[in-house]
């Protein structure tokens, strides 16, 4: 297993999803360097800071130093020229785990558009370096060599997105499809490791990779659900996470639209988290949905891995999410799957009462009849 040296805010859930990361992109954390601010100027760090990481990575000898912040070129520059080590940024960080999670063809095709993106800023960055005559040879390469470079960048983002086009179209034609044959769709959505795709499984009888890992689910399946013999049809979705760069999510945006073509849709929620990190991920979904434009009415709560706290302190923290009053929030444990089959009926009287939705799905119809 590769090694890094981890570099983060000194704050409890910050920690643990930095560690997250990393471990979902295969490093190893050989030491964590604490600190208040992560923006300062010329390192992110201070001098100081520097120095004793510095030193650190000399003893060390870890693969890569990630750095929990968004880093500017320059920035990154400056850090590697010091280090002489490669030097991760949280977004080079997230895209390194889409990659090595992208399974369909699609959400490949994605992550290779949000990389040449991520790659293209910092290109811009080398050309103004380089045109200011500040570091000609910025990384080794001339200002006619950098111009080649940002100019096979944008080549290549257009010929990916052509493709990624084409296959939104055929996605359409499915749903299409899909409306055509009348089923009702339901949608999982919720934080990465929140249970969705356990909860996916279980009420499909699938088997699709499920790990407490984050981002195991990078492309949407859909299969059918039975309750008590009529078909609906349910698809697993990527998870939110906070401070996910607006282009990332944008990204994913092909995975995530197919929440806002469902009739409902179920927010899987970690009840077990601490209510400092529960607010914060609920917060963080709340915001993507309605970023989505979706609509409060689809949304069913389903309060998972209730398994691990006692129930009164479940109903503490379905009040401290002011979701007390809302008559669609259930309790289940997808793991030992209890209470799914209440979560079944929930679901089933939310659709059948809700004949509205199903004409609103959206879809514009381009087929003849
Ligand atoms: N104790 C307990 N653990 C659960 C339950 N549901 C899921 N888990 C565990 O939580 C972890 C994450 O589950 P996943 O189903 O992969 O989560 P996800 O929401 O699909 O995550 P992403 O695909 O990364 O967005 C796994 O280790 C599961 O075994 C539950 O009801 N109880
Ligand atoms: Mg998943």
């Amino acid at each position: 297993m590769r090694t890094a040296i981890l570099i983060t805010y000194n704050k409890e859930d910050i920690i643990n999803e930095a560690k997250g990361l990393c471990d979902a992109a295969g490093y190893r954390i050989v030491h964590t360097i604490k600190q208040n601010f992560l923006k300062k100027p010329k390192f992110g760090i201070s001098k100081e800071v520097l120095e004793t990481l510095d030193e650190m990575a000399e003893k060390l000898r870890p693969d890569v130093i990630v750095f929990d912040e968004i880093l500017k070129p320059s920035q990154n520059y400056n850090l590697a020229s010091v280090l002489h080590r490669e030097i991760l940024d949280r977004e080079a960080l997230i895209l390194e785990i889409f990659e090595s999670r992208a399974s369909s063809a699609e959400s490949k095709l994605q992550v290779k558009l949000a990389q040449l993106r991520y790659e293209m800023a910092r290109a811009k960055e080398k050309v103004r370096l380089s045109s200011m005559g500040e570091q000609p040879g910025f990384m080794g390469i001339g200002k006619f060599e950098v111009d080649v470079y940002y100019n096979d960048i944008k080549h290549r983002m257009q010929t990916i997105k052509q493709k990624l086009e084409k296959a939104g179209k055929q996605r359409e034609l499915h749903r299409q499809g899909r409306k055509r044959l009348g089923f009702k769709i339901i949608s999982l959505a919720g934080y990465t490791s929140a249970g969705k795709t356990t909860l996916f499984n279980k009420l499909t009888g699938e088997t699709r990779d499920e790990s407490s890992e984050l981002f195991t689910t990078l492309s949407t399946t859909i299969r059918r659900l039975e309750i008590d013999e009529e078909i609906f049809l349910i698809s697993d979705t990527v998870g939110f996470i906070s401070k996910l760069p607006a282009y990332m999510i944008d990204a994913f945006k092909s995975t995530l639209e197919e929440l806002s073509y469902s009739d409902l849709i179920i927010v899987v929620i970690d009840i077990a988290d601490s209510d400092f990190e529960l607010k914060k991920k609920f917060t963080s979904c709340m915001r993507t949905l309605s970023e989505l434009g979706i609509n409060k009415d689809k949304l069913v709560f389903a309060m998972n891995k209730a398994d691990l706290i006692s129930t009164e302190e479940i109903d503490e923290k379905i009040k401290f999410l002011n979701l007390l009053e809302n008559k669609k929030v259930i309790s289940i444990s997808a793991k030992k799957g209890l209470n799914l089959l209440q979560l079944n009926q929930l679901i089933k009287g939310i659709l059948e009462n809700n004949q509205i939705n199903s004409d609103n799905l959206g879809v514009k119809e381009t087929f003849g009849n």
